[in-house]
């Protein structure tokens, strides 16, 4: 390996030794294991290909990678080869690994859930293709100034990224606008613009290098890159005017991962990666089978969420207008191609394009839209409708062009058919199904925790990487000392790691004997980082008012970025700052409370926090969180979670049992009913003077002396428009707070509760979850069969 190195960094980067820097180490190794890689990924194409298996193909606007290396690293066995590697090289392999630049090309949830998948299946051995777009900019980096978050473009491909190949002839080309002209009742399409999507691929090898899928991620370019008149007349902004208008549609990553804001460029980027993607799984269809109508037997496409929508028309479109089906035929075997997942409950979330921009951008796709509409009509009158005032409902679309829609957890499921599609469930009562998300265990405990990874190693041996399950195992340990002890000694290691990196990029001392108590997520009012802070503000002058009290040291950790044009969110990460400020510089609770917000959260960022996690805060109001995936994360690496009943924290819940969970707040259909009490806010004010002191003190500027009307919206929308029931469920959050504090105190027991936690986690691998989809939605080849019949 040392020599393979020291050839790449000579013969592929052009550097002697002498001259290299710790990027190009860092690139020269990871082509050296790229190379380890391309046998088994190459093999596992051909071996689909042989087996005429039906393949997965994922369509996502977002694949939140974060860093490969490692996982390139541990899935091939090379941790020590290249460790050892390295180190004779005289190089510094932490150094070089941690010198990788996040692949931020999501948003949160939604897109790490992708990057998930994309782990399971490749281990799993189900052939499949992971289809986005290869952003020149990811999610935006966060800074804080004076304590409010400021924005500056993400820029990871200033580098080159080594793990794809370019595939320049892989090409497919986009239009957009123009107008639709019939002959004979059979319809053209004649777009006025067009763009060539290229594929760049990122293999995705499985745990112990066993099978490989593809990411093919695409990039725009122009049909014609150069106007050569326009240059030779001197007009150079002209010359390269295509090319730029081009190049904007895989630009950026829209950094909003809530609210639609319906801007064209938006639907652009939805239409040109999703075409792409159905043409190139067309193309490899009619290359293998040749028979269109044979397409459901060897293709399942799954949308995350509605951005990919447009499949279904695109697809029907494909097939009415190129290979001369009928509509009626066409809509039904699309239908038998298509899974759509939910993400969500929030209206605001729900895609819905204006009529009259979809007809200047995607003209015969809403006339397809309206047969789609028509035909539904005619089989079930009074369906809700996928054209309404005015506008295309994605929602609805992509619910009627599926033959499966799921949910991401059991509440959210329920809901799903309870509400936002409760009419489309009556008509189509075996459509909706839940699979509740997952997390892959290769990066979420045995690469982010290598202390509790080797000891439950120790335990089990290694097999459990691949069967989560097996950590059921550890149950029996619950009141075996010298192992507890082992436990919480790799929790302290956990925690005095964090704090020493905490100290250098945020000056501030932590006690590693504290609860560290962690919230990390986006930044939204449902998810309510605002009650944990206006706890932490309780708890603080709590303190002060009875110094002498036994009080259990705590530390309060959040990361998260807000949308840059969500203002609420943003003055909630101002206003957290703004308490940081001041509670760390009360010398009356130093050693006590201590409040950290690192700037720029992220995959990485987490892989730090979650091993170093005590106490994990999965607050959101009961009904709004569809599922969560880091709570599965925080639980799997021993820390106990304070929450409500929301999403997938009841799941949880219920694995690692009551006794080890704090559960507090209203339910989901609690939170329903109070909201229709008049004045409900107010009143829950009034009812509690803890929280009215703390409001008070926000509110007179105690945080923020400098400006003491900078947080009057914040109080007031407490006080008027609480959608999200921060004030109703602040006493229970309270009051569960403290009693964690108390159970913290008695150590051993804590510990044998976070086992718990841990051993209970099994079912929550994303493995369970693909081998749902596999089962419940794709027919997919079983897990591993694909590996096995050509073994
Ligand atoms: O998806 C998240 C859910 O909030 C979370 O509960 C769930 O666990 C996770 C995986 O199922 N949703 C999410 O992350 N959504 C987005 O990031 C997102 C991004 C863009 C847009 C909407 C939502 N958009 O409309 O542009």
């Amino acid at each position: 390996m040392k020599n393979d190195i020291l050839k790449r960094l000579r013969y592929s980067l052009g550097k002697d030794a002498g001259a290299a820097s710790v990027q190009d180490w860092r690139m020269a190794l990871s082509l050296v294991l790229r190379d380890q890689l391309v046998d088994v990924w190459l093999d596992s194409a051909r071996r689909a290909e042989v087996n005429a298996s039906k393949r997965v193909y994922y369509l996502s606007m977002e694949f939140l990678i974060g860093r490969l290396i490692e996982d390139m690293i541990s899935n091939l066995g090379l941790d020590a080869a290249a460790r050892d590697a390295v180190e004779a090289l005289g190089q510094d392999y932490d150094m070089i690994v941690h010198d990788e630049p996040d692949a931020a090309l999501g948003n949160g949830g939604l897109g790490r859930l992708a990057a998930c998948f994309m782990d399971s299946l490749a281990t799993l051995g189900i052939p499949a293709f992971g289809y986005g777009i290869r952003y020149e900019h990811g999610l935006f980096e966060q800074s804080f100034v004076d304590g409010a978050q400021a924005e500056s473009p993400e820029t990871w491909l200033s580098q080159r990224h080594v793990w794809e190949f370019e595939r320049p002839e892989v090409q497919h080309r986009i239009g957009f606008g123009g107008h639709v002209s019939r002959d004979g009742g059979r319809a053209t399409w004649h777009p006025d613009n067009m763009v060539v999507a290229t594929g760049y691929d990122t293999p995705v090898v499985g745990w112990q290098g066993e099978w490989g899928n593809t990411l093919r991620l695409w990039s725009a370019k122009p049909v014609n890159p150069f106007d050569l008149e326009s240059f030779n007349r001197g007009d150079y902004l002209a010359a390269s005017r295509s090319e730029a208008l081009a190049r904007t549609i895989s630009r950026v990553l829209y950094p909003d991962d809530t609210t639609e804001n319906g801007k064209e460029l938006r639907l652009k980027q939805e239409y040109f990666f999703t075409a792409a993607s159905i043409m190139d799984l067309m193309c490899r269809h009619m290359e293998e089978d040749g028979d269109i109508r044979a397409l459901p037997e060897h293709v399942a496409i799954q949308l995350n969420d509605t951005h990919p929508a447009i499949a279904g028309p695109e697809l029907v479109r494909l097939l009415v207008d190129d290979h001369g089906l009928a509509m009626a035929e066409a809509i039904t075997l699309a239908r038998r191609c298509l899974a759509y997942t939910n993400h969500t409950l929030l209206p605001e979330a729900l895609e819905r394009w204006p009529e009259g921009l979809f007809a200047r951008v995607l003209p015969r796709h809403l006339e397809i839209i309206r047969e789609i509409e028509a035909a539904q009509q005619a089989e079930f009158p009074g369906s809700p409708h996928i054209l309404e005032h005015g506008d295309v409902c994605m929602g609805e679309l992509a619910f009627v062009m599926a033959h499966k829609v799921n949910g991401v957890s059991a509440l959210h499921t329920d809901l799903v058919k309870k509400t936002v599609f409760a009419e489309l469930h009556r008509i189509h009562p075996t459509r909706i199904v839940n699979q509740t998300n997952g997390i892959t265990p290769r990066r979420w405990l045995h690469g982010c925790n290598p202390a509790l990874r080797d000891l439950i190693t120790q335990q089990l041996g290694d097999t459990w990487v691949s069967d989560l399950e097996q950590l059921a195992a550890l149950k029996a340990k619950r009141s075996d000392t010298s192992f507890i002890q082992a436990f919480q000694q790799a929790k302290r290691s956990n925690k005095v790691a964090l704090s020493n990196w905490i100290s250098e990029t945020c000056g501030v001392a932590l006690d590693p004997d504290a609860m560290f108590d962690v919230q990390i997520k986006r930044i939204h009012e449902y998810k309510r980082q605002l009650m944990n802070l206006l706890e932490t503000v309780a708890l603080w002058n709590e303190m002060r008012d009875d110094p002498d009290r036994d009080w259990t040291p705590r530390v309060k950790i959040f990361g998260g970025k807000a949308a840059p044009g969500y203002v609420l969110a943003k003055q909630i990460i101002h206003l957290i700052n703004d308490v940081a400020r001041v509670v760390n510089a009360d010398p009356a609770t130093k050693g006590r409370l201590r409040i950290v917000f690192p700037p720029n959260y992220n995959v990485t960022m987490a892989e730090r926090l979650i091993p170093a996690a005590d106490l994990s805060e999965q607050i959101s109001t009961a009904g709004k969180e569809a599922s969560g995936t880091g709570n599965m994360k925080f639980a799997l690496n021993g820390a106990l979670t304070i929450g409500t009943l929301d999403g997938a924290n009841v799941e949880i819940r219920d694995h690692v049992g009551s006794e080890n969970f704090f559960l507090f707040g209203l339910t989901a259909s609690e939170v329903v009913d109070r909201r229709h009490q008049h004045g409900f806010s107010r009143a829950a004010i009034e009812a509690s003077p803890r929280l009215q002191r703390v409001l008070g003190q926000i509110f007179e500027g105690r945080f923020s002396p400098e400006d003491p009307h900078r947080h009057h919206g914040l109080i007031g929308m407490l006080y008027d428009h609480d959608h999200f029931l921060v004030t109703c469920d602040f006493d229970s959050y309270y009051d569960t707070q403290r009693r964690a504090d108390v159970v913290f105190q008695n150590s051993r027991n804590w510990a044998s509760m976070a086992l718990m936690n841990t051993a209970s986690m099994g079912w929550f691998s994303s493995d369970r979850t693909i081998q749902g989809y596999a089962r419940d939605i794709w027919q997919a080849d079983a897990p591993r069969s694909a590996l096995e019949r050509s073994a």
